[in-house]
Formats: C-alpha cells, structure tokens, sequence
C-alpha cells in the first residue's frame, strides 16, 4: 500500500521533535511544527536552533531555505502527526502522561481518514493503545486502532521511539536502525512510510508494546552498566585503587565492556525511563530499581569526598568544573553536577566557582546563592584550592596539567586519570 507523506505535524520541538521535523523538512517535507511555548515558535521561524546541537542550525537553515518548516501553536491538517512531548515521571516514580494527553486533545480535532499519528514520546507499554483510544473517544466519526478484526481503519496509530544521543542527533536520527511499533500490521507499514523519507538505518516493524518496552530496556540497559561502574567506584575508593585504570584493564578481556564511573546519571532519559519499568511490574524489577538508587546515590557520594576534603582547610576556594548532565552539552536536566555545586552551597558559606564552557549564566537556583559564581575554567582553577571535576568537558582537557597539580583534585569523571 502506498501512503503519501506530502505534510507533517510534529507535536512538540523539543530536544527531539525539532531535529525530526528540521529532517523532514529538509528532504522536502511540508512540516508543521506545533509547540506551547511562543519564543521556541518564533525562533524556529526565524530559522533558529534554541539549544545547541551539531548540525541543527544547518539542518534548520536548509529547512528555512526550501520553506518547508512553519512553526505554529496549534497543531493543523497534515498526512502523519508526530507527537514528541516529554513524559516526565510524577510522585512515587510514577510515569506522568499528561503531555502525551494534551497532544492528543490537540491533534484530534484536526485529524482525517488516511492519517497516522506515530508516538515518539518513550512511554510505558500500553501508552500508544491508550493514545488511540482517547482519540477514538475524541472522534466518534473515525474509526481508531484495533477496531474490528478485518476491517479497515481511518487513522493508523503506531509507536516509534526515538533512540538519538543528544551531541550526535542529527547523524544519529538518519543512520540509527528505528523500532516501528504499529497496532497493527497496516499501523506499521504506514508509519514506516513517513520514516523512510530520511532514514537510512533499518526500520524494525513490530507491535506498538514491544517498541514500547524496547525503548525502556536499552535506556534500562544502559542505567544497569552505569550503576555498575559507579559502585565499583565507591569499591576503588574504600580499597585506594583507581578506578579508571581498574576498568581500563577489565575491559582488555574481549567480553568485558565496563562503562565509566561518574558524577550520577542525569539527563530527560535515563535517568528517568527505567522507572516505567519497575511502575509496570514492581515485584519484578529488583535490579533496575537497586541501579536507579545507585546512581541516583553517586552525587552524594561526590559531596561527602568534596567535603572531607575541605575540612583539611581554613576557607577552602572551591572550583566545580562542569554542570550540565553530561559532557559537551548545555542541558541541564537531572544533572547530577547542579545538585552537588547546591548541595555544597546550601550546606555552607564556601566559596565555588564554577565553569562550563557550554554555559553562559548560572541556574536559577544556583545564581540566588551568594557563594557561588560563574567564571571562565582557568580563573576558576587558578582561585581554588579544591577542584572537582564533574563533567567531562572536551574543553577542560587543555588546563595545564600543573596548574591542577598545585591543587588538591576530586575527578569524579576520570578526565584527568584516563591515558587516552
Ligand atoms: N554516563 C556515565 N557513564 C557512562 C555513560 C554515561 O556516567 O559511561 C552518564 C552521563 O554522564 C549522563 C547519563 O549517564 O549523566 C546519560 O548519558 P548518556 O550519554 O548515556 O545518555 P543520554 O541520556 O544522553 O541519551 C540516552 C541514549 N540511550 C542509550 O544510549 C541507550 C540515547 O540513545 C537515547 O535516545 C536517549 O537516552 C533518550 O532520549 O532516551
């Protein structure tokens, strides 16, 4: 079967909803970018990326150029809808699905016969059926996925979990195999269609459950490995060895690949995702849960040897390298840095300072404090008696090697232990 993909709605230009419809725009696609929040609208009208990403502002000149992408705040008619909100998790970890919802209510006054509206949002399994059952419950006049055995459907409704790493979205989005999650078999076939406009990876079709729970293992899978190396951090610590060179030798075996150790696990994701998991089957999900607290534990972790450390001196100047959640991007979500730099400040009146080359200000809730400032990573490694490393920044590997070793150094990161 044939299916047209001439426009497209994406819901949402966040992190990933605006590269995929810059993408899509880009090989010719009519794109109506939908977004709540006017100045994401205007900068994308203006042909603008709003946070930094490789590539993106190229891809959105392009788009720009051909005037194929137009931002708006209110979804409009097109061939596909693409919903990319985030889902956020509400008390007890408990997956909050109010922004998948809204969109829903949005697109359904629009929505026609011969469309697919495709889930990219990572969901807990069960989210895209429920997604097409309130549209049903919206347009009475459609008939909805899984509709009567045999007969056809108007809408197609299929979950296709985005899987791009932020700093290596633009490439990744292209060449990454994609997971198409259909409700059923024609859902699939029919949202593959709209990938095939740009993807050059794979396009893996099965049930819209499946991809469901596919998106959550890999981000689960990866929380596990993290948490492994982090507890083998704490084990390092007690024991006096390093780490790093501890990994570095484990990982010339040829079946061991131990991830790094680090400051905690921030980001929209996993920090995040594998919580859907153990929401679904509590009983069931000892290990996911027991990494989540590892990891969850590490930036307290990180405070306790920062402040063991400053007790050997008088008013110890203390510089924080690094903020954002990880290396090489601005995004400040779940960073496990941010919450270090405030739990140090909020427990005393020592001075930090601290650089991220990405950054151009201080958060709210550390610009408020009056013992923390922001400044340039030499100035700031210059004026400190305690360095400590939190992010893996690419730019800190030119801080002259001896200017940290005047000082006392807490690299929850590795950057200054690794050979390579
Ligand atoms: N981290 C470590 N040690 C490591 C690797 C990462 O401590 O060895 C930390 C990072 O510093 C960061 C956190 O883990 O705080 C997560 O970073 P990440 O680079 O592992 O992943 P994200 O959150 O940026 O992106 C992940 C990716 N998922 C997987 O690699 C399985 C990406 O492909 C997904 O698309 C994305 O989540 C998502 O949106 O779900």
């Amino acid at each position: 079967m044939e299916y047209p993909v001439r426009t497209v709605c994406v819901v949402g230009l966040g992190y990933i909803g605006l590269p995929t419809a810059a993408t899509l725009a880009s090989r010719g696609v009519e794109v109506i970018g939908v977004d709540v929040d006017p100045r994401v609208v205007a900068a994308v009208n203006a042909g603008q990326p709003y946070f930094p990403e490789p590539d993106l502002d190229m891809l959105l000149r392009a788009a720009a150029t051909l005037g194929k992408l137009r931002a708006t705040p209110r979804p409009e008619p097109a061939d596909a809808f693409v919903i990319a909100v985030p889902t956020p998790f509400g008390d007890g970890h408990a997956p909050n699905l109010g922004y998948i919802e809204a969109a829903a209510d949005s697109i359904a006054p629009v929505l026609a016969a011969g469309n697919v509206v495709i889930l990219e949002s990572t969901s807990p399994v069960g989210t895209t059926a429920q997604l097409a059952g309130r549209l049903g419950r919206l347009r009475p006049d459609l008939r909805f996925p899984p509709g009567r055995h045999g007969d056809p459907l108007d809408v197609h409704v299929a979950h296709c979990p985005e899987r791009v790493l932020p700093g290596r979205m633009v490439r990744e989005l292209i060449e990454n195999d994609r997971i198409i999650g259909g409700l059923t078999e024609a859902c699939a076939e029919h949202a593959e269609a709209v990938y095939r406009v740009f993807l050059q990876g794979q396009a893996l079709r099965t049930d819209a459950a499946t991809a469901e729970l596919v998106k959550l293992v890999e981000n689960a899978h990866r929380d596990v490995n993290i948490a492994f190396a982090n507890e083998l951090s704490l084990v390092c610590d007690q024991l006096g060895l390093d780490v790093w060179r501890v990994i570095e030798l484990a990982n010339r075996h040829p079946r061991v690949a131990i991830l790094q150790p680090g400051a905690g696990v921030g980001g929209h994701c996993i920090a995040v995702d594998p919580w859907f998991i153990v929401s679904s089957a509590p009983e069931r999900t000892r290990l996911i849960r027991t990494a989540r607290e590892v990891n969850d534990a590490k930036p307290l972790f990180v405070v306790a040897q920062i402040r063991e450390c400053a007790e050997r001196f008088k008013q110890p100047v203390l510089a924080c390298l690094g903020l954002s959640y990880k290396p090489d991007v601005d995004d400040l979500r779940e960073s496990p840095a941010v919450a270090i730099v405030t739990e140090l400040a909020r427990g005393g009146d020592q001075r930090i300072v601290v650089a991220d080359p990405n950054l151009r200000r201080l958060p709210p809730q550390l610009a408020e404090l009056p013992n923390v400032a922001l400044c340039d990573m030499l100035e700031a490694v210059r004026q400190a008696d305690i360095v400590a490393v939190l992010v893996a920044h690419s730019p800190f590997r030119r801080i002259p090697r001896e200017e940290l070793l005047r000082r006392v150094v807490i690299d929850a990161t590795g950057l200054t232990h690794r050979s390579g």
